[in-house]
């Protein structure tokens, strides 16, 4: 029996969860096209971040993570989302099975390095969500990009769905610390909304701290600028 992680609400799905497991099992190759697609778009971000190399003392990739996502929280979206359980519907609806963080320096990174992986003309956007420019109620700030990359393995090529998380070193720092703080359930309710409060202000400060080493970079890029065009007169 697999040691599960599924919340308590799910536990009545039991039979269910069990049998979706039963079919994963025996899906090994459909994941073997998600990890391709990981592999397929790190190799794209790590060219890309070669590329920019080349013009900028800074790379404008920090990191990249990849991550498939568990059973259990297949399961858990598949059920939240009202979607059939089966593998299926796995391949229909969820597009975060493979999922690819990318840390950036700087804000400006995070969509040049965004924008030049969209013009790649084999990859489909599906969907971006910008949560820099509008960030969710509790602070959380990322660009999602819901995506669909074409993966060559010997049954055939697949477009494979993958969300790819951008954001900056600063947004990456809160994002880990509350994800780690939200999961801390025995926090009575008065004490979770103060620390939810101060989380805000955390993810206000830190997107303040990103401006501000964004017009540093500009100032700094700026004057780099003007003293190469001095050296060509
Ligand atoms: P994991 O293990 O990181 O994948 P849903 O996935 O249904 O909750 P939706 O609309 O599909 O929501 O996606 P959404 O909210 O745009 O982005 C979901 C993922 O973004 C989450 O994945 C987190 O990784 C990240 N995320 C979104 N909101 C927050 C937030 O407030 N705080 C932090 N730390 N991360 C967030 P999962 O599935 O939660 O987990």
């Amino acid at each position: 029996m697999p040691n599960t992680g599924l919340k308590k609400e799910h536990m009545i799905d039991y039979a269910e969860y069990m049998d979706l497991y039963g079919q994963l099992e025996s899906a090994t190759e459909l994941f073997t096209y998600y990890r391709s697609a990981m592999q397929e778009l790190e190799t794209r971000l790590n060219m890309l971040n070669d590329y920019f190399s080349m013009y900028s003392e800074q790379n404008p990739i920090t990191a990249i993570h990849t991550r498939l996502k568990s059973i259990d929280s297949i399961f858990e979206k598949l059920k939240r989302r009202d979607f059939p359980v089966n593998v299926q519907s796995i391949i229909d609806n969820l597009y975060d099975v493979a999922g690819i963080r990318v840390i950036c320096p700087f804000i400006d990174d995070v969509y040049r390095v965004s924008d030049k992986l969209l013009k790649q003309d084999d990859i489909i956007l599906v969907e971006k969500k910008d949560y820099i420019m509008f960030p969710k109620p509790n602070g959380y700030r990322s660009l999602h990009l819901l995506i669909e990359v074409p993966v060559f393995l010997p049954p055939g090529k697949r477009m494979v769905k993958a969300e790819v998380q951008m954001r900056t070193i600063a947004m990456e720092f809160w994002a880990n610390l509350e994800h780690s703080m939200r999961y801390k359930k025995d926090t009575d309710p008065e004490t979770m909304k103060e620390i939810s409060e101060e989380l805000k202000n955390c993810a206000l400060t830190s997107n303040e701290l990103d401006r501000r080493m964004q017009e540093i970079r500009y100032r700094i890029e700026g004057e780099q600028l003007l003293k190469t065009e001095g050296d060509q007169e």
